[in-house]
């Protein structure tokens, strides 16, 4: 495709290397070491139609380009990128959804399975020759059995998790902004309503600033003492300060956490917690996955502009149209 390899895409940062080989074979692929206008050369933010990208892509980096039509976001959840801005000046943003769906849920009841029934630990335990030494590791406080599990964001990887917990035999409720509809799961108005009707929490909300900070103290006293937190959404949905307070003192069980507000630093206090289970974010990293989603952040840039038109558009940028 001659006319595709003439566009200029832009790749601050690292990004998955299958995508940067299929960029790099059918578009002019311009590298930068972050996501910063003052390392592009004049030329590259004249000419740069397109974005891809990993990383924070904020409104004076796509400002800095004049002919930017698109940025593609890897991985579903973009509130690294200021896709509203992106809207407002007709630039289309793009992400990863549904390729990564079963693979997170996947990650997610995982993780919670080994922060009641504490595995890691029980595996640690074995390796360190403590089974022979001093017999086997201890009966767990924490169960799933008469578990009520409560999610918030019942989306597409939420009910991916729901569907998960329905074979396991855990009654479902969720909270998000609005019920969603066909689905008989009950429904909560307020996160802290949630709370307070499970004493099992999955968070898979999307980052933000409707959802910073969302689970908060209230929430986790409303959770209780038996309570088990799970996130595998994102970190600044979290009071992290509080979560390790609640950690510390009782008013949860446990907690099992995938990602962090500030990664890939996690908080002294949450590294202490005995009882969490903490992930480097790894809710859709394997070689299958990840490789479906480099495909279809590349995939979005070719149709877009081999098509005119964006496979999967974030809400934000629905309304955009390609321009000629
Ligand atoms: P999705 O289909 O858009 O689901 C998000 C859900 O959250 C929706 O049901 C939405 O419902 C709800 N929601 C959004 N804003 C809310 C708010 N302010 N209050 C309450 N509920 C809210 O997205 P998805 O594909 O399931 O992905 C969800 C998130 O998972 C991503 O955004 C990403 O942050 C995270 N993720 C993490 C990993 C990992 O590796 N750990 C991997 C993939 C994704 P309403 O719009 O009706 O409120
Ligand atoms: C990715 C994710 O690992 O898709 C998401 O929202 O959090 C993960 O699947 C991440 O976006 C890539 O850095």
């Amino acid at each position: 495709m001659p006319a595709l390899q003439q566009i200029v895409v832009v790749v601050p940062g690292r990004l998955h290397e299958h995508a940067v080989q299929r960029l790099g074979a059918t578009f002019r692929l311009v590298r930068l070491d972050k996501a910063d206008a003052a390392l592009a050369a004049p030329e590259v933010l004249r000419e740069a139609r397109a974005v891809a990208a990993m990383t924070t892509i904020d409104a004076a980096f796509i400002d800095a380009f004049s002919h930017l039509e698109i940025i593609a976001n890897f991985g579903v959840g973009y509130d690294a990128v200021d896709a509203l801005h992106a809207g407002r000046n007709g630039i289309m943003v793009t992400n990863t959804p549904d390729v990564l769906t079963e693979e997170v849920a996947d990650t997610a009841v995982g993780l919670l399975i080994n922060t009641v029934r504490e595995l890691p630990k029980a595996e640690k335990w074995l390796r360190d020759g403590n089974w022979v030494a001093r017999g086997g590791y201890r009966l767990t406080p924490g169960t799933l059995r008469g578990r009520k599990a409560g999610i918030f964001g019942l989306g597409r990887i939420g009910m991916a998790i729901a569907r998960r917990l329905d074979a396991f035999g855990l009654p479902v409720a969720y909270h998000n902004r609005r019920p969603v509809e066909g689905v008989s799961y009950a429904y909560h108005p307020s996160l802290v309503a949630l709370a307070g009707a499970v004493d099992t929490l999955i968070s898979v909300a999307p980052g933000g600033p409707a959802t910073q900070k969302a689970v908060n103290a209230d929430v986790l006293k409303a959770l209780g003492p038996d309570g088990v937190f799970i996130n595998i959404g994102r970190g600044s949905t979290v009071d992290e300060e509080a979560l390790a307070a609640a950690l510390a003192d009782g008013t949860i069980l446990a907690a099992g956490l995938d990602v962090f507000a500030d990664e890939p630093r996690v908080p002294q206090a949450l590294l202490d917690a005995e009882n969490a289970c903490l992930l480097p974010h790894v809710g859709s990293a394997s070689v299958h996955t990840r490789r479906a989603m480099a495909d279809l952040c590349v995939d979005n840039l070719v149709s877009w502009f081999a098509e005119g038109r964006a496979l999967t558009p974030v809400p934000e940028t629905a309304h955009v149209r390609k321009g000629t």
